[in-house]
Order: structure tokens, then sequence, then C-alpha cells
């Protein structure tokens, strides 16, 4: 934690003087308001469920019943959550970027919408929205949803079976959330990745393309990752913490 202290007030400078701020988020920043990440070795999803029989399209195909009835578990418990303080002083971050006539974007790999119910306003979900379903058939996408659906799988309005807007193994990320990135990457001249273990493509990424364009790299994890030796800076502990204490240094208002 000493050295995140020496690093802050440097993390803070930056943030004060940057033109152009990329934030990439994972489920560390909303593990402090009661959402389980995928990869921790207690609580995680993925040390209690198969990815590969939930979190992809061949598992839907398979049984779509489990497949929704898990998404949907967690739709209800992500809307009983709560925006922690990592997710305000982020929000607080961006409008102390947007006032001086800095650009921010947020890349989400979050679905559960909990950034924008902290206030965030430029947030891009890159692997989408846990309270959007689409039809399998016809890609409509629905956002008033019984809650919870009264049965497995929900049949989509539009004919086909409804499937959370989510992003899965093996499919692609939305053209219009890469479009975003690529463009938010190109320009940035300071980048973050808060609360993500840094292994899940194309996201992982990120921090070559921001390098590449010049900027400044600051990880904020409870512990390091394998990504950690791409970052020029670290911050260490939990994101609320460490949020908070950047947006008062950097001089977000409170
Ligand atoms: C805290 C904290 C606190 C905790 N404070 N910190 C190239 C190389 C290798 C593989 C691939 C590749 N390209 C593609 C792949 C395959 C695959 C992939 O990356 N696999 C790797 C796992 C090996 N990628 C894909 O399939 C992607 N698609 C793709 O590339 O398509 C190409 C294509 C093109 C054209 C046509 C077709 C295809 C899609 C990836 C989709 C990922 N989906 C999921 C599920 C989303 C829906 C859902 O929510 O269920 O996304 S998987 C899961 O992982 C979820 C997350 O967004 C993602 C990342 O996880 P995250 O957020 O990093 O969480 P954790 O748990 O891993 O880490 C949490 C971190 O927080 C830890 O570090 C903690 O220490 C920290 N922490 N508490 C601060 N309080």
């Amino acid at each position: 934690m000493s050295e995140t202290i020496r690093n802050l007030s440097e993390v803070a400078e930056l943030l004060r003087v940057a033109r152009s701020v990329v934030v990439v988020t994972g489920a560390g920043v909303s593990a402090e308001s009661g959402i389980p990440t995928f990869r921790d070795a207690l609580e995680g999803h993925w040390s209690r469920f198969n990815p590969r029989e939930l979190a992809t399209p061949e598992a839907f195909a398979e049984n779509p019943a489990r497949v929704t009835q898990w998404y949907d578990e967690r739709r209800m418990a992500a809307l009983a959550c709560a925006p922690n303080a990592g997710h305000e002083a982020l929000a607080r971050i961006e409008q102390a970027c947007t006032a001086r006539g800095a650009a921010f974007v947020l890349l989400t790999q979050n679905v559960d919408k909990l950034h924008q119910r902290a206030g965030s306003r430029n947030v891009v979900e890159v692997h989408g929205s846990i309270t959007r379903w689409r039809c399998s058939r016809t890609g409509e996408c629905f956002d008033e949803l019984p809650t919870p659906f009264p049965s497995y799988p929900p049949p989509s309005p539009s004919g086909g079976l409804l499937r959370p807007d989510v992003v899965w193994f093996g499919e692609a990320l939305p053209d219009h959330a890469l479009n975003a990135a690529a463009k938010a990457l190109r320009e940035c001249d300071l980048y973050f990745a808060i609360g993500t273990s840094g292994v899940v493509w194309p996201v992982a990424g990120f921090v070559l393309s921001a390098k590449a364009a010049g900027a400044a790299t600051v990880e904020v994890n409870l512990t390091d990752t394998d990504a950690t030796y791409e970052f020029g800076l670290t911050l260490r502990g939990p994101s609320g913490a460490v949020l908070t204490a950047l947006a008062d240094a950097a001089g977000g208002a409170p």
C-alpha cells in the first residue's frame, strides 16, 4: 500500500492534465457492491461453474433453460445491488475531466449497469448488458422485461427465445463498442484498467493500443495480474478506496 500512496499523487497529477482518458473496468469494481467476480478462487462464478456450460452460444443451444435461469438470477441480483464508492468516484472523475474539456470514455466489461446508475455518462458496454435481452431469432432487443421471468427459457415476443444481450465466449463484441473503443484508444493519453484480471480478449489487448498511442498506463487492482507487466503504474487496493482517494487528489468535486 505504501507504493500505492506514492503512486497516487503521480497518477492524480496525470489525471489533472490528461486530454483524453480511457478507463476499462472489470468485475472487481462491482465486487464491493456484492456482485461476484468471475475468476476469484473462492467466490468467482468460474470457481463454481464451467463457463463452457453457461457463457457460450453452444451452452444456450444445448440447455437454454439452465443458461437463461442462471442469467436471470444474476439480473435480479444486479438490480438489487447498489453502486459502490468506486463507481461513484469514477463518475466524479468523468465530471471533472469533462468540466475542463478533456475527453473521458469508460469501457466496461461489466454487464450490471452500476456505472450508469452511479452517474457515469460516457459508458461503452463492451460485453453487453444483463438487463437487456434479445430474440435469438430476429436479434430484436428488449429492456422492459418481467422480473423475474415466469419460466425458462423465456419466449421472445418476436418468435424465438430470449437470451441475455451479453457477449459469450466465441462471440464477437458489438461493432459499435469495438469502434468506440478503437477511437478512444487511438486518442488516449491516460489509460486505466481497474478490477480486471486482463485475461479476456480482445479487451486484454486494449492496453497495448493505449501504449501504441503514447498513453501513460495505470492498473488498479487488489493484486498483481497476468497483465501487470504491461502497465507503467499500479495502484494496489480495493477500487472503492483507491478511486475515492484518486478522485479527491485529482480534484473531482465530491
Ligand atoms: C478487485 C476487487 C476490488 C476483485 N478492487 N480489484 C486471443 C488470445 C486468446 C484467447 C482469445 C483471443 N481472442 C479471443 C479469445 C477467446 C476468448 C478469450 O479471451 N479467452 C480467454 C479467457 C483465453 N475471447 C472471446 O471469446 C471474446 N470474443 C472474441 O474475441 O470474438 C472474436 C470473434 C470475432 C468475429 C466473430 C466471432 C468471434 C468474447 C469474450 C466474452 C467474455 N464474456 C464474459 C461473460 C460476459 C457475460 C456475463 O457476464 O456472463 O465476460 S466472461 C467474463 O470475463 C466476463 C467478463 O467481462 C470477462 C472479464 O472478467 P473480469 O472482469 O476481468 O473479471 P475477473 O473475475 O477475471 O477479474 C476480477 C479482477 O478484479 C481480479 O483481478 C481481482 O483481483 C480484482 N478485484 N475485487 C479492485 N475490490
